[in-house]
């Protein structure tokens, strides 16, 4: 089978069972289309079945993540033609993606770019990355989880702010308010970020995807609901190949032979 060709992204392997997934449209900042959605989508869609993948690296370019929805894109459209074709809610198929994805960021991660970040597990940013939700400067309000993901990772006040006013924010900033786990050497992020999708892809399959679903169900569900979900996905790992090879590794003083069964 020949590797499907993309306009908008690059693909590459750059470590075992890591698939990096590189934003491609330099000369608009990376801004985030409808094709090139499209293509992601399908990436990750490839991804998702591909049983050697366990981990998926996210990026963009040195200058920018993504600088936003496509304004160019987006600015003749009308309200009956946005809301019956449900513009860019093909946008949250990323979240649907059950194998977790790093996000490597660097220079701008603005409006759709931040929005997009954030639907990604983990974030780790260069020192130069630039976050914001400037929508509100350009008549409109964030669309893809700027106002809901943004307001859980740094709190009420702190995404009030940052989407009333429109102000851009530090990777800093947005490592000291949780937004990302942590800022890396400049011009590291993507190394880093693929030796921690690297160490992921390491791990038994099954237990990393209970693990994902696990952190998630946090973000829908009361506490009481969340503790009957992860101990429903503990619980059901002793089904699974991987606890006995990891346990008995363990007892044994082995390193486990994962079979992601
Ligand atoms: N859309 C389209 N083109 C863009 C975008 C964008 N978001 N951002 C940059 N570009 C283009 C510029 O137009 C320019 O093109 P050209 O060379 O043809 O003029 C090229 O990229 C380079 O940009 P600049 O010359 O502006 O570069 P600077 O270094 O001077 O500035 C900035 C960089 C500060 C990032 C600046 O480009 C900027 O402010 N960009 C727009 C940022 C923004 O407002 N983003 C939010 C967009 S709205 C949004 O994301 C809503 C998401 C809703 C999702 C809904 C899902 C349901």
């Amino acid at each position: 089978t020949t590797a499907p060709t993309y306009d908008n992204i690059l693909l590459s392997n750059p470590a075992p069972g890591v698939t990096l997934i590189t934003l491609n449209r330099p000369k608009a900042l990376n801004a985030l289309s409808s094709p090139l959605f499209t293509e992601l989508n399908a990436a990750l869609r490839d991804a998702a079945t591909d049983d050697s993948v366990g981990a998926v690296v996210l990026t963009g370019s040195d200058k920018a993540f993504a600088a936003g929805a496509d304004i160019k894109e987006m600015m003749n459209k009308e309200f009956a033609e946005v809301y019956k074709s449900d513009f860019l809610a093909h946008w949250t198929e990323v979240t649907k993606f059950r194998k977790p994805i790093v996000a490597a960021v660097s220079g701008y991660a603005l409006g759709g770019g931040c929005e997009l970040a954030m639907m990604c597990d983990i974030i780790l940013a260069s020192p130069t990355a630039v976050f914001g939700q400037p929508e509100i400067n350009l008549g409109v309000i964030p669309g893809a989880g700027g106002t809901q993901r943004l307001t859980h990772a740094i709190g009420k006040s702190r995404a009030m702010e940052i989407v009333l006013t429109g102000k851009n924010f530090s990777a800093q900033d947005a490592a000291a308010w949780g937004l990302v786990s942590r800022v890396v050497e400049e011009g590291s992020v993507v190394d880093e970020a693929v030796k921690v999708a690297g160490q992921i892809a390491k791990k038994g399959r099954v237990a990393v995807q209970s693990a994902k679903e696990g952190v998630n169900a946090a973000y829908e569900l009361s506490l009481n609901e969340g503790l009957h979900v992860e101990r429903r996905l503990f619980h059901q790992l002793f089904a699974t190949n991987d606890q006995k090879i990891g346990m008995k590794a363990f007892a044994e003083k082995k390193k486990p032979e994962w079979t992601h069964k």
